[in-house]
């Protein structure tokens, strides 16, 4: 690639892009926040076959970068949902006429924030279903294979940097969608099901198929196809299908809800659910299940005052 790729935010899926472009000798640097202690130049990583390696990654930390005032030419934003306006706010001054973000949050409704730094034609959506989590902040562990589906609000032809990224072997397979939105709403009706509930049950994305979980998933799933069905979405029908097979699929994975959950972060709820919700209600749409999923999450899990990543 002719240009660094810029990684903002060191969670389990930055530092799963951070390694595999290193590997692929991709110039890239990760940005952290300055709350975080990444302290050792050794970063761990646990491939699909549970080996262990470490590497050396490259990484500035926010408050030095809001001192450098070099452009950046191109950012995967990898941090979470909530904190996608202040990791912004952190590099705007190094963000120009040509910077292009890629947003790698769950959800959807984040342009809305990210038109505020680049213009929207310089901004990107990618769904991501690669699940990986981390066993301490510089620690990860790659837990099921996906892809990386990226694409475009605005019409416009693959960019330079994308076909870049395809041709090299990253082993993350990154695909090209000229449709964006429905491939964003697929990704957010999975989030919508899977997130809460492996948070609210505290287990891992395999276990949701469990006997005692199952009538909860299934109801959730139905009403979410419905739901689909209703919006017209090509893949409504297949929705159960698409469901289970992410699930199997991340089995082994901790959903990042859950991981967020646990170590009392604020959690992507708004951005999935919440988006999911006020469309429910937009469309008048009967989704009981989906509220009553919203309220047992908030119970268990009362918003949090403190923002942190
Ligand atoms: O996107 C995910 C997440 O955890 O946010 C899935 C695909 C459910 C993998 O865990």
């Amino acid at each position: 690639m002719k240009f660094t790729v810029s990684i903002l935010g060191a969670g389990a899926i930055g530092q799963l892009l951070a390694h595999k472009l290193t590997d692929a000798s991709v110039e890239c640097q990760l940005i952290v926040s300055d709350s975080d202690k990444y302290d050792s130049p050794d970063w761990q990583f646990r491939d699909l076959n549970q080996k262990v390696s470490s590497q050396q990654l490259q990484s500035t930390a926010h408050s030095s970068s809001r001192k450098d005032s070099s452009p950046l030419v191109l950012v995967f934003v990898c941090v979470k949902a909530p904190q996608l306006e202040s990791a912004l706010d952190s590099i705007k001054h190094r963000l120009h006429d040509q910077s292009q973000l890629v947003l790698f949050q769950n959800g959807m409704g984040h342009e809305n924030v990210a038109s505020h730094y680049v213009s929207e034609q310089n901004i990107f959506f990618a769904s991501n279903t690669h699940g990986a989590y981390r066993e301490s902040s510089q620690s990860l562990v790659y837990a099921g294979a996906g892809k990386i589906i990226v694409g475009a609000f605005e019409q416009q032809s693959t960019p330079e940097w994308f076909n870049q990224l395809q041709q090299t072997s990253t082993g993350l397979t990154f695909e090209w969608s000229a449709d964006i939105q429905p491939i964003l709403w697929r990704k957010l009706l999975i989030n919508a099901v899977v997130n809460p509930l492996t948070a609210i049950h505290r287990c891992k994305n395999g276990e949701l198929l469990k006997e005692e979980y199952r009538t909860q998933l299934l109801a959730l799933i139905n009403e979410s196809r419905q739901f689909a069905q209703a919006m017209q979405f090509d893949f409504a029908d297949d929705l159960k299908t698409i469901i289970l097979e992410v699930i199997e699929q991340t089995a082994d994975n901790y959903s990042s809800m859950y991981q967020d959950a646990m170590a009392e972060r604020m959690t992507e709820i708004n951005a999935i659910n919440g988006y999911l919700l006020d469309q429910i209600q937009a469309k008048a749409f009967h989704a009981p299940h989906h509220w009553a999923l919203w309220s047992q999450f908030h119970i268990q899990y009362p918003p949090l005052k403190k923002l942190t990543e």
